[in-house]
């Protein structure tokens, strides 16, 4: 095949008339209208000099054109790197210069504070809005609606993306063709999709789990999609007697469950739901069942394996457990001091090898050789064990890494800036349970001298240099940071001492 993931996924369906996209306005974008638009980009982005095997870095808003900017990436053997609609110009800049991007596509309103970041690194600026504008928006509407797919084998790679670090230096994982087209064939089997369903779809397409789940396995089955542009309650509740299945991280579920309108009749005819990104609580699964007669399917993934575990989708999905290894995919769980197996029931950490599974971080040798054991094992950060009947539960993490409603932070990230700012001799940074984030993040600031550092201004650095969901909720003042006779800051102390910061009145 000459493009194995752009032909399976999007080329099948050239000429169908079905709809791919339903839009929040009412309008319906078929198989073929999208893909005639990814074309429009493909000849646009060629004709940029975007060559095959280079970067496109995207920071745009969820839109039918921006998923065809992905789709003609692949067409164009253009590795896409999406960018979270929530980082700022400072963390933008790492992304463009890192990544070495050709092109950096952005919204227009964005276009001001961005060439400055565009011009340090030497990147083409284009600009995409979610109204078939800006410049990559109109210029498409002028280029050829077919386009010659530039041939690409499962080896090639066909995307980027970022995932923080626990030294606080975002890595570029490397996906291949193969990774995602693995995934998608294994996941639209194992989850029955096919090209009659609808899914409901809230969450962005700049990570994991929106565009290489959620969006390929859509594509693949020759399903449609309900594309919002976010997650947005009534929406949701309105659009649902439309769609068959749902995906989404477990905020989504706390918060239709806090919805009376959500109920047994609201769901009667949805076929499936699906959780992951981050823990689901086993309250939230029981309840959901309890109001609307469906088991959540629990899956276990990540940016640099897409998914490795599921639930099954005939027989008993478990709560609190991720289920079993996908076909294909194998997990083990093992000593983190000797990399040995562990037997079942003990906890250690978990591995994972697979068509799946990355190629590497970029430009890491040494971070990819850290992580990625010469057979081929990841190793995920997570702690889990298996169950007597092969489900395997996450327990815990063997990283510094706090996930936020779905979204990922890391600590080291935060306790670096905010050592840098003035009166403070050092920060330490932690996740406490959060009744709708799953985990919200706490500051505690030792202060630099007798004076109490200013909150405001704290608070303002955050704000410059950092997306929002990463910014602390809670600052907290201590006189020193509790610490092991090894010297290593307990967080555990931390956690346990602001554990009701966030708790209902
Ligand atoms: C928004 N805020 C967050 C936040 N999202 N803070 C912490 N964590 C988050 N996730 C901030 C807002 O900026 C705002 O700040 C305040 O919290 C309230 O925002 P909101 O209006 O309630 O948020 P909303 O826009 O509704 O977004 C919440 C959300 C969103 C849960 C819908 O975060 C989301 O879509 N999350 C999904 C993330 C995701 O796709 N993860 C997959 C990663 S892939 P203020 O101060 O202005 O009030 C992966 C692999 C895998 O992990 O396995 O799938
Ligand atoms: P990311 O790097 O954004 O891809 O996040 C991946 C991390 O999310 C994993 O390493 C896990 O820690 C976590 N994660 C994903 N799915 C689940 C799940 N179902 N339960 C618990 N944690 C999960």
């Amino acid at each position: 095949m000459a493009n194995p993931l752009f032909d399976t996924l999007f080329g099948a369906h050239a000429g169908r008339a079905t709809p791919f996209l339903h839009l929040a306005d009412g309008r319906t974008i078929t198989h073929d209208g999208f893909l005639r638009r990814t074309a429009q980009f493909a000849n646009l982005i060629a004709g940029m000099d975007v060559a095959p095997g280079d970067r496109l870095a995207a920071q745009v808003a969820k839109s039918p054109d921006a998923l065809a900017l992905y789709a003609a990436c692949v067409q164009a053997g253009v590795v896409f790197l999406p960018l979270n609609t929530a980082y700022t110009p400072s963390e933008i800049s790492y992304f463009v210069e890192n990544s070495g991007a050709a092109l950096f596509v952005c919204d227009p309103a964005k276009a001001g504070a961005l060439t400055p970041v565009a011009h340090a690194a030497g990147t083409r600026l284009e600009t995409l809005n979610d109204r078939l504008g800006g410049s990559l928006g109109e210029e498409a509407n002028h280029q050829p609606e077919t386009f010659a797919t530039v041939a690409r084998d499962e080896g090639d790679l066909a995307a980027f993306l970022y995932t923080s670090g626990t030294t606080g230096r975002s890595k570029g994982a490397m996906l291949t063709q193969g990774n995602l087209l693995s995934n998608a064939q294994v996941l639209t089997d194992h989850w029955h999709f096919t090209a009659d369903d609808v899914l409901l779809h809230a969450l962005p397409i700049f990570h994991t789990h929106g565009l290489f789940v959620a969006t390929n396995i859509m594509a693949l089955s020759g399903g449609a999609m309900i594309f919002l542009p976010g997650f947005d309650l009534d929406a949701m509740i309105d659009l649902m007697p439309e769609a068959t299945a749902m995906m989404g991280v477990p905020t989504f579920y706390t918060r239709l469950l806090d919805d009376p309108r959500f109920t047994r009749e609201l769901t009667a005819h949805m076929r499936l739901f699906v959780s992951g990104s981050a823990p689901l609580l086993a309250d939230t699964h029981v309840q959901f069942e309890a109001r609307t007669g469906h088991r959540i399917l629990e899956r276990y993934g990540m940016t640099e394996t897409n998914m490795n575990t599921s639930n099954p989708y005939d027989g008993d999905r478990r709560a609190g457990t991720v289920g079993f290894p996908l076909p294909g995919v194998e997990v083990k769980v093992t000593d983190p001091a000797t990399g040995e197996t562990v037997p079942p029931g003990d906890i250690g950490q978990i591995e994972v090898r697979g068509p799946n599974v990355f190629k590497g971080y970029w430009q890491m040798p040494d971070k990819t050789a850290a992580e990625l054991r010469a057979d081929g094992f990841f190793i995920t950060g997570d702690l889990g064990k298996f169950d007597d009947d092969g489900y395997l539960q996450i327990v815990g993490r063997n990283k510094d890494l706090i996930i936020s409603g779905g979204y990922n932070i890391y600590p080291k990230e935060i306790e670096m800036l905010l050592d840098d700012q003035p009166g403070v001799r050092e920060s330490a940074v932690v996740g406490v349970p959060h009744p709708d984030f799953g985990e919200a993040v706490v500051a505690v600031i030792v202060p630099d001298g007798d004076a109490a550092p200013d909150i405001d201004a704290l608070r303002a650095a955050c704000a410059r240099d950092m997306a929002r969901y990463k910014q602390p909720k809670r600052y907290e003042i201590r006189a020193e940071l509790p610490r092991n006779t090894m010297g290593k800051v307990q967080k555990n102390v931390l956690r346990d001492d602001y554990a009701d910061a966030f708790a209902p009145a």
